[in-house]
């Protein structure tokens, strides 16, 4: 499964990997694309949706 969120106050490439890392820790094969600049979110994962964000907000970042 594809998971797709935008992520507004993603603003550079270590917020990219911030993200990326929140993800892994919920699935550590996940593939994560994070770009910064169109803010965009691009996760294939086995995960629920729900843990995967509440991953990526714990890590200080908003889920749109
Ligand atoms: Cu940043």
């Amino acid at each position: 499964m594809t998971l797709e969120f935008t992520v507004p106050n993603m603003a550079c490439a270590d917020c990219a990997s911030t993200i990326t890392k929140a993800v892994k820790t919920v699935d550590p094969g996940a593939e994560v694309k994070a770009d910064p600049k169109t803010k965009q979110v691009s996760i294939a994962t086995q995960a629920d949706e729900s843990a995967v964000k509440e991953a990526i907000v714990s890590a200080g970042y908003s889920v749109a």
